[in-house]
């Protein structure tokens, strides 16, 4: 039998697709799996990563198939995002068709692997018929309070006339035309995910143990709780005369109450509003204006990695327990979306505060003492455990006790209250681009924001538009704008803003849930999204743990208090891959390193492919492309199917009828092989997902099976090793599963048989006062007694005249025999 993938590659796939062989059953009383791996950006073509990604997931869908399961694997497209609008730009091509062509390309690429999807399920985040059904959400979630609209400072590039995302930011400049990027204000989409900030900390919880730890401390360290007090610093006298009584006061947030003795500057933000009032009432002398001005224009992201910089205000504020002035500094370390974006600052325990205080000669005061005792010339702040010094009533209380007992001082004397915060900040969904979901509302000028008409979804894209490279061209369409105020009915203007492409991969795996026949109808179908709930086993890349793993989280809970799913906790399962390397580097066009997966499979065939790529390293590793390596996969399967010629038609028939106890050594040895491998099967895709081990236990069968010529044996095993290679290498399986046996009752689960276990005999070793001596073979029925003696005759030469003093038997192990002199 030869193997030719080409032809038996194109005849099942063709096969599966005419016989629809991977769409669910509509069966809910079955028991499910759910297997996603994250669907591709259309980009143009697969690459390994995707190739790693989607054959992961294949191996998990078509095993669970083989178990039994009814099985959900589908695929779909992100095809919203800037990409596309770049490529349009530089080929002068339109993004719809560069994208559907794309998506057409890849489509008939990941076929070619052999992938179990579902065809029925699939979409692209730009069809219209999922834009209305997003549109939807966003309206039912401006309608109960979770979307707003505020405006805030974001990165501008004039020249281009657009707003520019961090990661657009080089340098500060713009990654497209180089001009220095601004700080502007602009109206934007926001969605409230602070207020299920806790909710989505405590519920990491439920998945320890089902996602990588690593996911879960990002997604921990993403949302960034704290606890702390939250204080009022009032202005002094002359200060607020200063300020012409616009302000009284600020807030102040800190997790170290207890160090609030040692507050010797406080430091406010450069958006904070007394800066600004100060900044555009001109309360300072000119170069302290300019040199607030120049801190200002530099994003918050660029803040972080300059040195410590800052003005004083010559304003004070008074010490809330000490009645002392403090000076108000303005700080470029002090960010403005947190806390009231303001700090009381203690230099002596805070680094930033510390190097702040050095550089500008501020006071430095301990409060806390430590093993070192009391600092003199400090180079760097105490940020450890101590007991309060310099603090009034406080002082010699351990500082976490003295934490409790000052936030319970502020708040019986109503100076301030125990306050939690998150780093996690509301969500942005505004995106001044073409291509993506437009925001559905409407501007009018006697009812202002109004959303549309839930009738009147999809709000789609014009496909007449221009596409310069400058500004939104959304904005500059003058017909598309143009519309009826859906509330009043005078003419209005649409809103040019496009959602977030992050907000369509928050809610495809739902969509998936839902069967097609609906999808005209509704856009989640709770009774379908039940049933198929949560996705079992997740797949994609890690770099994801937070934002796309974070939005989707807070969806689905949204989505569950809006009433579309009774899921509150997406992702049961998470499987983060890891990259596929060459040459010890990422493959990356830059670097010229790239394997094209099409040239693998023309040369050998989507079967080596896969089977390389689950062997190569357990998935959560990287994985090092090796051309040797993928010829090693070629030549097992290329055996594999030359020696299947050696099950016959009446072996095939006739394997279940096995006496294994009238088998010879090596046949024993060939069936436990094979057993093996069987068994390892189970632990591999339900615990430990060692595909490597799994395909390394197939191999080692197939060779034990060539070392004896039983053809019941050879059967037996062959029936065996393509059910368990089936997730793996499909199509060869298919093909020998066909040839050789009845597909028909293929999927039939197979038994384990213990007694392939049972050994004729065991090796023991024995050993004379703790060192070897010999070995000997013993039945696993032996009596201690019989091992005993059998090892006593086996050391004759070194027990003779000696004194046995202590006989001690490990089963199925070793015998040790302590003896005298
Ligand atoms: C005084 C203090 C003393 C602080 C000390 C720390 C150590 P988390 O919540 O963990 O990030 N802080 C507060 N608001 C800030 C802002 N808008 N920008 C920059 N820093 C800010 O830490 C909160 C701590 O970060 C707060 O506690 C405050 O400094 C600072 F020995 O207050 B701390
Ligand atoms: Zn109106």
């Amino acid at each position: 039998m030869e193997y030719n993938p080409k032809e038996i590659e194109k005849k099942w796939q063709t096969f599966w697709s005419e016989n629809k062989s991977f769409e669910p059953l509509d069966d809910k009383q079955k028991d499910k799996k759910y297997i996603l791996s994250m669907f591709p950006y259309p980009s143009g073509r697969i690459h390994m990563g995707h190739v790693r990604n989607y054959c992961l997931g294949d191996a998990f869908a078509r095993y669970y198939r083989k178990a039994g399961f009814n099985v959900l694997h589908p695929i779909g497209w992100d095809s919203f995002g800037m990409p596309a609008e770049n490529a349009a730009i530089k080929h002068k091509s339109h993004p719809k068709k560069w994208t559907y062509e794309n998506i057409d390309y890849m489509r008939e690429e990941l076929r070619s692997l052999g992938l179990s999807f579902s065809e029925e399920r699939e979409f692209a985040t730009s069809d219209e018929l999922y834009t209305k059904w997003e549109q939807e959400f966003i309206i039912k979630m401006y309608e109960s309070g979770l979307l707003y609209r505020k405006s805030t400072t974001v990165n501008w590039c004039e020249p281009c006339h657009t707003v520019l995302a961090n990661e657009q930011v080089e340098e500060g400049c713009c990654w497209r035309c180089g001009t220095p990027v601004e700080q502007k204000q602009m109206p934007g989409y926001y969605i409230e995910i602070t207020k299920y900030a806790q909710e989505l900390l405590d519920d990491l919880k439920l998945l320890e143990g089902s996602w990588p730890s690593q996911v879960l401390t990002m997604q921990e360290n993403w949302i960034g709780r704290s606890e702390g007090l939250e204080f009022t610093l009032e202005l002094s006298e002359n200060s607020l005369f200063k300020l012409d009584k616009n302000f009284s006061s600020f807030d102040v947030f800190t997790t170290r109450p207890d160090t609030i003795y040692g507050m010797s500057y406080s430091a406010l933000a450069p958006e904070h509003p007394i800066v600004k009032y100060i900044v555009d009432n001109k309360l300072l002398p000119e170069d302290k204006i300019s040199a607030i001005k120049s801190m200002q224009k530099v994003s918050e992201r660029d803040r972080a990695t300059q040195d410590k910089e800052g003005v004083s205000l010559e304003i004070d504020v008074i010490h809330p327990l000490t009645g002392e002035l403090i000076p108000v500094w303005v700080a470029n370390f002090v960010l403005a979306s947190y806390g009231g974006g303001a700090v009381m600052a203690v230099p002596a325990h805070d680094q930033r505060d510390f190097e702040f205080a050095k550089k500008y000669n501020l006071p430095i005061k301990q409060v806390i003492l430590g093993k070192e005792g009391i600092l003199e010339n400090q180079t760097e702040a105490y940020t450890q455990e101590g007991e309060l010094i310099n603090s009034e009533s406080f002082s010699s209380l351990k500082n976490n006790k003295a934490k409790k007992a000052i936030i319970y001082h502020f708040e019986q004397n109503s100076l301030g209250k125990k306050q939690v915060n998150f780093k996690l900040r509301d969500w942005g969904v505004s995106r001044q681009r073409y291509w993506g979901a437009p925001v559905p509302f409407v501007h009018c000028d006697d009812c202002g924001l109004v959303p549309e008409k839930i009738e009147n979804l999809p709000i789609s894209l014009p496909d007449d538009i221009e596409i310069t490279g400058h500004g939104n061209p959304l904005d500059t369409h003058e017909s598309w704008k143009k519309c009826t105020c859906p509330k009043c009915g005078k003419e209005a203007t649409r809103e040019t803003d496009t959602l977030d492409t992050f907000v369509q991969s928050s809610w495809y795996f739902l969509r998936y849930a839902t069967d097609p026949k609906k999808w005209q109808t509704e856009g989640i179908s709770k009774e379908d999204s039940d049933y198929w709930m949560n996705v079992d086993q997740y797949i994609g890349g890690i770099e994801h743990a937070i934002l796309h793993l974070l939005y989707a989280r807070f969806f689905t809970k949204v989505l569950n208090d809006l009433g579309y799913t009774q899921s509150r906790e997406p992702f049961k399962q998470l499987l983060t891959q890891g990259m596929v390397l060459k040459d010890g580097a990422k493959m990356s066009k830059s670097k010229g390193n790239v394997v094209d997966p099409d040239l693998i499979m023309d040369k050998y065939g989507a079967d080596t492919a896969r089977l390389f790529i689950l062997f190569a390293a357990p998935p959560t590793k990287e994985l090092e492309w090796n051309d040797s390596a993928v010829d090693g996969a070629f030549k097992f399967i290329k055996k594999f199917v030359q020696r299947s010629a050696y099950v016959t038609k009446e072996s095939a028939q006739n394997f279940k009828n096995i006496e294994h106890s009238s088998l010879s050594k090596d046949e024993k040895d060939a069936r436990r092989k094979v057993y093996e491998a069987l068994k390892r099967a189970d632990d591999v895709f339900n615990k430990t997902y060692t595909f490597n081990t799994l395909i390394a236990g197939a191999m080692e069968a197939l060779n034990a099976l060539q070392a004896q010529d039983n053809e019941l044996v050879w059967a037996e095993g062959y029936y065996i090793l393509t059910n368990i290679l089936e997730p793996i290498i499909p199509h060869t399986c298919w093909e020998l599963s066909d040839k050789l046996f009845n597909r028909i009752n293929f999927d039939t689960k197979i038994e384990v048989k213990e007694e392939v276990f049972e050994l004729d005999s065991i090796i023991i070793a024995v050993t004379i006062n703790g060192k070897k001596r010999c070995e000997i073979e013993v039945s696993p029925s032996a009596t201690k007694d019989e091992v005993l003696n059998q090892a006593k005759q086996a050391a004759t030469k070194w027990l003779e005249g000696k004194e046995i003093i202590k006989e001690i038997v490990v089963p199925n192990k070793l015998v040790n025999l302590v003896i005298k002199g």
